[in-house]
Formats: structure tokens, C-alpha cells, sequence
């Protein structure tokens, strides 16, 4: 089977607030502004986005699950669910595609409870503290680790 020329952008709880409120922390870009950055740095490398946002984990679930037969890998900032949510982590594991986390700040240098990422270890690329150019270089490097797959 030829692998989907399609990646799947995850954003978690809250992310819908991106530009509304906090911008201290998390800039002044809206959520429509990281679904179009995405989109454009995947489309430069021949791959479409399917994008996703919710504050209910079944609805990423469901996602993430849609994903392991239409998509070649996916994107994700988990939101606070990075720091609790183990479910979220099985399903990243359970459909084996490879995962791109980030994060728009920099987690080590906020509280202690945003230190531990339960979706660290499912994930091959990591970029974190890069603001939302960071999704940009996620997806960069996401693809680079998909189409090594394709060759080995
Ligand atoms: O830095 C990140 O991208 C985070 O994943 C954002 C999460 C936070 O819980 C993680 O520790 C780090 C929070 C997402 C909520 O986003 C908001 C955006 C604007 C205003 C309020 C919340």
C-alpha cells in the first residue's frame, strides 16, 4: 500500500484561545494562523494537512484513530493533556504512525508539572519553546522521518 501524502494536525484543550488570551506566553497568533502555517510547510513538501482542535480527548481520539489508515504521520500539541493524559499516549502508540510533539513554550522552564510529557516517548520528533514557527520545523522534520521509513 503507498503511504497517504496527508498529515494529521492535532491541537489540544485551550489551543483555541491562541491569540485571544495569554499572549505573553503563548504569542499573538490565532489557531488559524498555526493551521495555515502547517498546511503551507507541508504543502511545500507535497503533503496536505487534515486539522483538528477540540477541548474533548474522545474527539482527538477519534482523530488520532482516522489517522492510521488516512495519514502519514501526525503533528500534535497535546495542550495540558501532554502532563496527564494516558490515554491520549495509547492512542498515539496504538496507530504507529510517526508523531511530531510540540509545544509553543518552552515546558521546561514553566512549572514543574509541565516538565513530564506522557506523550514523549511515542513521539520521534520534539520541538519545543519555538513559539509557532515550531509546528512550521515539526513538520519539517516529521516528513524527514517519514520518507526515511518509506526507504528502509
Ligand atoms: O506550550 C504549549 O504549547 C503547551 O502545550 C500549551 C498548553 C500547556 O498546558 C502546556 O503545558 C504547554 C496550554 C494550551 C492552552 O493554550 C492557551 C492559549 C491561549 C490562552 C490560554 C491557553
Amino acid at each position: 500500500m503507498t503511504t497517504p501524502r496527508r498529515l494529521l494536525l492535532v491541537n489540544g484543550p485551550n489551543l483555541n484561545l491562541l491569540g485571544i488570551r495569554e499572549p505573553a506566553t503563548y504569542g499573538h497568533d490565532t489557531l488559524a494562523d498555526v493551521e495555515r502555517l502547517v498546511t503551507d510547510a507541508a504543502a511545500a513538501r507535497g503533503f496536505e494537512v487534515t486539522a483538528v482542535q477540540s477541548n474533548h480527548e474522545g474527539v482527538l481520539l477519534d482523530a488520532i484513530h482516522a489517522a492510521r489508515t488516512a495519514c502519514a504521520g501526525i503533528v500534535i500539541n497535546p495542550g495540558g493533556l501532554t502532563h496527564t493524559s494516558v490515554v491520549l499516549r495509547d492512542a498515539l502508540s496504538g496507530v504507529a504512525l510517526p508523531v511530531a510533539e510540540v509545544h509553543i513554550s518552552n515546558v521546561y522552564e514553566r512549572e514543574e508539572f509541565r516538565h513530564h510529557s506522557y506523550v514523549h516517548d511515542v513521539a520521534a520528533v520534539h520541538v519545543i519553546g519555538e513559539g509557532i514557527a515550531g509546528y512550521a520545523r515539526a513538520v519539517g522534520l516529521l516528513i524527514d522521518v517519514i520518507a526515511g521509513r518509506a526507504e528502509g
